[in-house]
Order: structure tokens, then sequence, then C-alpha cells
């Protein structure tokens, strides 16, 4: 490094800290009074990272190299894309505004190149990890041969390492021999709201090397590091080692002379230290005594070179201080705190920036600006322009194969399904890529696996295979193979998809990945499943068994609120079929969905014909069900695909003057079946409405209400259509598997009175008879919800049963 560089790196240190800083307080006066919201948790904690960021962003990192940035950097990271020209001054004034630049780097909503989101801690951490592990198969078949190989980089909070699913994603990375993965943990010994326990670095350490790591320690910077070789210097060192973390922060934040009396009160008394403490003034002790290796540039850029030279996963305990270069330095309350208008005139002045000049990139440096915008010009991560990277669709057949048996369960037909494409030789097939948390087998993947074989990328044999031990699976694995196994992790399992359904952008080569889980479970990788939505990872999610369906299996296996999720989960299109056919057009539609991005079709302009932002894409849940349903024998119509994939279609329809419709979803068909045969002969016009998907239908509703009230009067939705014959009189009865209020919603669409079955306690085990009986969803149930809605007759049946 030679000392051009380091002086133009010193500058650029200087000016990021700076520009985020101003960022948040610039920020925060503008829209102090607006709604009382101070901005916290953003100038102290970006602090921490300015120096680690600008030796990354200005030296270490490679164009090919991605990063995930613990949130509260974001200014940091904003004012660096702002340095090299991918953010704009009006979006840094408007941080956290309508429109700007935001709190946590975001994918979706950042302009400026963010590679991966974060904000809820801990996942931005385990997506590089399984980054990583995607670019490895993508490598592994044989693509992207155009975009080198990267290194996938975590900036983390040391907070932030209380996260769990972090642990979770290092055992799954040691099974999975994970390379090209830096995590740097900003070991600034302070949470939001504390000070971190003593001694956390040394279990960082014995843990990572467990896993197998290379744990490199950044503590002393180099002023530190010859202050030790002086007569003296071990005295120094040696209190340094020993100073509780409360305490070091503590005098931080006072400053240079309390340095000066603590040292020597402590050690004052052990000859030569003395000398080498009086040699100094407050402020260049104060200097000495923060220049932790996190905040020393040489040590750095030293330390990340050294790193390069193989692709080992490591990890850098890099000691900082929160706030540094600020007043706030080292307060263990600094995480909200901000910074006085008094405290930033000084800030200012110190930096040399003159008022009105507060965004000019080149303002109060004491380099040459022509110079160091050679230097930006030049800087290595810059040299390929955009680097968030595209890939051709994939193309996806008019029909996928429907599976003809005679009785069948969802979770069935989508083995089969997937068994066909598995067979086929088609681009398609080649890019589908699954993976299960330990589930495998019970979700149906097996056939699939057989024929495509487990990925690894090292060729491991099956051992009963070879010893010729009869066994229904092949679990080989190769380079080849399409099916990533994971441990039974569902947070895993999440990432894991996020970071495969993210491919096409960060290593230009299109996945369409397919998890498979036990449907109760997604509860346990919830936020983790926001996340892949939130950054617009692509994939299908396929949950089975469902409900309490799964009768035997009691309170704890079955699910309850799942459809509910679908609904309410943003970027993920939810779909709860009841029949194998109904599931292979949605399937094709999903792997068509998944890959579409076009711009949302503005609702007020567009004519579209169910008001679904269908333009936009995104990622698919199927909710499916182990019970085999005698199945429909039906040729399917392209009128038919199409109601099945804007969310509901009538198995009846209803006649003129319907007294009562029955809506159910998913594996409770047969039941409403029943139920509106029986009903039949007492009721006139009786109506079956299949829904397929509660949320497209409830999505188009909503949007299509929109559009009227903006003025479009003939906005019509596919539900609209469906229900506008009804007479006003007729009542609507809702069932499923699920909770009551997916379907609910029904009744207001026309204003019909609505009785909604559902499930809303935990389970108990029984058979499916039982269990039916017991919360309201049966025959008898669905019949007498409906003569209560629409009195009459007595139902022939009920009486009977009376
Ligand atoms: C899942 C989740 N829980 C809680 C929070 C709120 N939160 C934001 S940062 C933070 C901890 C900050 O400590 P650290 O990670 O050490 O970062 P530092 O502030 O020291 O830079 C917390 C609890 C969050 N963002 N995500
Ligand atoms: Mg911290």
């Amino acid at each position: 490094m030679t000392d051009e560089r380091l002086a133009h790196l010193s500058e650029l240190e200087r000016k990021v800290l700076w520009l985020a800083t101003w960022t948040i307080h610039n920020a925060n006066h503008l829209r102090n009074n607006e709604d009382g919201l101070k901005i916290g948790g953003h100038q102290a904690s970006s602090a921490s990272l300015a120096t680690i960021m600008t030796a990354l962003y200005f030296s270490a990192l490679r164009p090919q190299d991605r990063v995930a940035v613990k949130p509260h950097a974001s200014p940091i990271f904003h004012a660096i894309q702002y340095l090299l020209g991918h953010q704009s001054k009006e979006k840094l004034a408007d941080f956290r505004a309508y429109r700007g630049a935001q709190s946590y780097p975001s994918r979706t909503k950042d302009v400026d190149d963010v590679d991966f989101s974060t904000g809820s801690v801990g996942l931005g951490v385990a997506q590089t990890l399984f980054a990583s592990l995607v670019q490895d198969y993508v490598k592994a078949h044989g693509w992207a041969k155009d975009w080198p190989e990267g290194r996938m980089v975590a900036l983390i909070g040391d907070a932030e390492m209380d996260e769990g699913n972090i642990f979770e994603a290092l055992l799954e990375g040691w099974k999975q021999g994970l390379r090209n993965c830096w995590w740097i943990i900003d070991y600034n010994r302070q949470s939001l709201d504390a000070v971190i326990r003593e001694g956390l670095f040394s279990r960082f350490e014995a843990l990572f090397s467990a896993f197998g790591w290379e744990v490199v320690t950044l503590k002393y910077g180099s002023l530190l590091e010859e202050a030790f070789r002086e007569q003296g210097g071990e005295a120094l060192r040696r209190w340094i080692d020993t100073c509780p973390n409360q305490l070091y922060s503590a005098l931080t934040f006072q400053g240079g002379a309390a340095w000066r009396k603590r040292l020597l009160d402590d050690i004052g008394d052990q000859g030569p230290v003395t000398a080498l403490i009086e040699r100094r003034s407050d402020e260049a002790l104060a200097r000495l005594m923060t220049n932790l290796a996190g905040h020393d540039l040489p040590s750095l850029i030293t330390a990340f070179e050294a790193a390069k030279a193989h692709d080992k996963p490591v990890v850098f305990i890099a000691y900082t201080i929160k706030g540094f270069g600020l007043p706030l330095a080292g307060h263990k309350d600094n995480h909200s705190g901000l910074m006085t208008p008094a405290q930033m005139e000084d800030f200012r002045k110190a930096m040399n920036i003159r008022p009105g000049h507060e965004w000019d990139k080149f303002e109060g440096l004491g380099v040459d600006a022509r110079k160091l915008q050679a230097f930006l010009d030049a800087v290595p991560f810059n040299a390929r322009g955009a680097r968030r990277l595209t890939a051709p669709r994939v193309p996806v057949p008019a029909e996928l194969p429907a599976p003809k048996q005679a009785e069948m369960s969802t979770q069935q037909g989508f083995g089969l399904v997937l068994n066909e494409l598995a067979r086929s030789d088609t681009a398609l097939a080649e890019r589908i890529v699954t993976t299960s948390p330990d589930v495998t087998v019970s979700t149906n993947l097996g056939p699939w696996v057989n024929r495509r074989g487990l990925f690894a990328r090292e060729a491991m044999a099956d051992t009963f295979r070879q010893e010729r031990i009869p066994s229904t699976f092949n679990w080989e694995f190769s380079p080849k193979g399409q099916h990533m196994e994971l441990g039974i992790a569902e947070m895993n399992l999440f990432i894991m998809l996020s970071a495969l359904g993210l491919s096409h952008s960060l290593f230009g080569e299109r996945l369409l990945p397919i998890g498979t889980l036990y449907d109760p479970f997604i509860a346990r990788g919830l936020d983790a499943l926001n996340y892949a939505c939130y950054q617009d990872a692509r994939f299908l999610l396929t949950a089975t068994p469902s409900g309490i369906t799964l009768a035997p299996e009691g309170g704890a296996h079955q699910s309850i609120a799942t459809p509910l999720i679908g609904m309410a989960q943003d970027g993920l299109a939810a779909f709860e079929p009841a029949f194998v056919d109904e599931l292979s057009v949605i399937m094709r539609f999903a792997f068509d969905y998944m890959q579409r991005s076009g711009e949302a079709a503005d609702e007020d302009g567009s004519a579209a014909r169910s008001w679904l932002r269908d333009e936009t894409g995104g990622s698919v849940y199927l909710r499916l069900s182990t019970r085999p349903l005698a199945q429909p024998q039906r040729t399917m119509s392209a009128d038919l695909a199409r109601d099945i994939i804007d969310g509901a279609y009538w198995l009846r329809e209803p006649g003129p003057n319907s007294e009562i419709v029955v809506a159910y979803a998913g594996a409770i068909a047969p039941e409403a079946i029943a139920a509106v045969g029986l009903m039949a002969e007492d009721r006139r016009d009786v109506g079956l409405l299949a829904v397929t998907s509660a949320d497209r239908l409830n999505a188009g509703w909503t949007a299509a209400s929109r559009a009227r009230e903006r003025g479009l009067v003939h906005a019509r939705s596919h539900v609209e259509r469906l229900f506008a014959k009804l007479p006003p009189h007729c009542g609507i009865v809702t069932v499923l598997d699920g909770h009551p209020a997916t379907l609910a919603w029904l009744g207001a669409v026309g204003g019909h009175r609505t009785r909604s079955l559902g499930v809303e306690h935990f389970g108990q085990t029984g058979s499916l008879a039982d269990l039916y009986r017991h919360y309201g969803i049966d025959t008898q149930s669905i019949v007498a919800a409906a003569e209560t809605l629409a009195p009459g007759r007595p139902i022939r049946h009920l009486r009977a049963l009376g």
C-alpha cells in the first residue's frame, strides 16, 4: 500500500463518516417535528463501521463480491455509494422519508446496488453463507462462466451474534463445505441497550474454529502496536487486555484527560509506562487508546489482503468503538443518541465543511479533488459498473403433466408432477433445484431426488446402494445433483430459498427453487420467509401436510393460521387446491410467475382482468394435503385454468334464485360437495364455489375496489363477476381446514349473509371424521350452517339425523 493510496483512503474514511453523520442529522433536523420521532440507532452504530467499510468498498472488494451490511450502517453504505456515483444527493437528503434512502439497506426499495437487504438482525448474516452455497451450486453445474467467483461478505453487529439462526447456518455451512464467505464482526462491545459481556470474543473464536473457519482477531491498530514496542508498552498492553468493556467505553466517551488519570492511577507506578503516557498530549493519548484495529486502515487492509490468499471461510473479530470519531463515542446510551446542533457545528468545523457545501463530494479534504476522483474512478469494486445481473426466462411449457389416478392427495400429485418433470429433458427441469429441511421423502420429493440426485461439490456414493441393500431411495451426491439436502432448521430452509431465489440477480443464472416443509413449521421460519419475500427472492414453497386433516398427529403438527399467513404475506401468492388437475395448473403458473419481473401495472391505468399485479411476479406458496380425494373426471379448459389461477370457480353454478352457496378451500372438498348434494332437494339453486386461492381472490377484489374509488367505475374483480348473479337474499357458508377468517370476507363482496366454518383451536388427535365433527367442518355442520342462514323447509338429511 503506497502512502498516497493510504492518504486517499483515509480522506475517504473521513468523508464517509461526515456524509453519513450529516445524512442522519439533516433528516432528523428536517423531520423531527413532523412525527416527533427522532432517528436513533444510526449515528453511533454507523460510525462504528466507517473504517471497515472504507477499507472494503474502496480497496478490498471486487465487483463479484456481495455484501450484507449491518442494518444501522446503512448511512455509511449510502454515503459510499454516493461517492461511487450510485446514490443521489436527493435520496440522501430524504433519508428515511418517502422514497428516500432506506433506514436499512434494501434490495427492493433502495436504488444504490444493495446486494442483500438487512433489518431483521441475523438474517443478512446467514444469507451470505447460503449465497456462497448457491454460488457453488451454480458453478458446479457449469454455469456463470462470465461472472467470476465472488466472496459473500457480512458486516455483523456483535450483539447480532445472539440470533440463533446464525448458528443454525454455521452448522449447515460446515456440513456443506462452505467456501468464499467472510463474516466481519463489528466488535464494539455494545448492543442496543447495553455493553456486552466480557470475553465474548473468546467464545466466538472457539465457536468458529470448531466449525472450520479461520479466525482473524483484529484488536490493536498500528499506533497501539507501535506504542507497545516503546519502553513500558507491555504494561500498557496488559492494562488494555484486562480492562473491562464498560470501563473502556466510559473512558472513550470521557476523552484524553480521563484516560490519563485512570492509566496513571492504575499503572503509573510501573516505571517507563509513565513516560509513555506523559509523552502524549490528552488528544494524542485519546487517539492512541481508541486506535483499535477496526479503526485502523493499514491493519484492516493487510488483514483483508492476507485472507484473499485462500477460499476458506473467515471470521474477522474487529475491535471497534461505537460512535468512533463522534462525541457519542463509547457512551452506553449512544444507540439512540444524536448529536446536538452545537456538536454538529463543531464536527462540521473539524471536517472543514462550509455551510451550504455539506453534500459536496470533495469539500474540506486535504487532497487534490481530481486525484481523489481518479482514485474513485479506479476503485476495483466499481470496475464492472452495474452489479445487479439478470438472466433470461426459462421457457415453461403450456401444460404440465396432470397425473391421472382416480384417487390422490395433492401432496401425491405434487410428487407425481415433479417426477414427470424429472423424466423430461427440458430447460425447466434443468433449472429446478429442490431443498427440504429433512422432510424430503415425507413431502414426496423422493421420486424427483431419485432421478435428479443430491447436490454436493464432491461426489458421494450411496453406500446402501453399493452394498446392494434394497432401498426405495437413491441417496447419491454429485456436483450435478439438483437437490440440496438441509438439516431440520426451517430458518435455514427459508434463507436457502432466499439465496437460491436471487441467483439470477446475484450470479446471472436463473434457478427455479422449490422448498418443501410441513405446513405448521412455516411459523418457525416465518421471519426468514418474510425476509426472502422482502428481498424479492423467487421460489415455490410447498407446505404439506396441513391443517387438522393430518388428524392423528395432533395439535403439535396441525396448522391453523397458515392460510392467513398466505394471504397476508406480501410477495407470496398462496394457493390451496383440492384436486390434482388444479395443482398441475397452479404449478405451471408458479414456474412462470416466479420469473416475471415487469413493472407493476398502474391500478389507475390498467384494464387488467383480474386486478392482480401479475406483471411483477413473486413467489408461490402451495398448502397441500395428504388426504386422498376422488378426482374429478374432466378436461381442463383454458377458462377453468384461468379461474383456478384467479382464485375460484363454480364447481356447481348457482341458479338465479339461489338461496345458499357453499364456498370451500382445499382438502375439505368432499364434505362441501356432500353437503351441497344433500341440500339440493330442499333449497333452490344451491351453488358450490371451489376456492383455489383465497389470497388472489381477495387481492383482486381489494384492488378493483380501490380502482373504483379512484374513478374507474367499471373495474370488476374475479370474485365480483362470480357473485354477480347471486340474489341478495342468498346466504354463503364458507369452510376450510384452517382459520375461518380466510374466507369470511366473501360475504362483504356482494353484501351476503355469511357463516364461516373453520378451525380456531389447537387440534385434538382422532380420526378425520372425529375431528371434522369436533371442529364443525364436517358435512352436517355445513348443512346446519346453511339451514340457519337460509331458513325454510327442513333439510331432509338433518330431519333424518334428528
Ligand atoms: C430480529 C431483530 N430484533 C431486534 C432488532 C432491534 N435492533 C436493532 S440493532 C440491535 C442491536 C444492536 O447491536 P449490535 O448488533 O451490536 O450493533 P451496534 O449497534 O453495536 O452497531 C437491535 C436489538 C432488530 N433490528 N431485529
Ligand atoms: Mg455492537
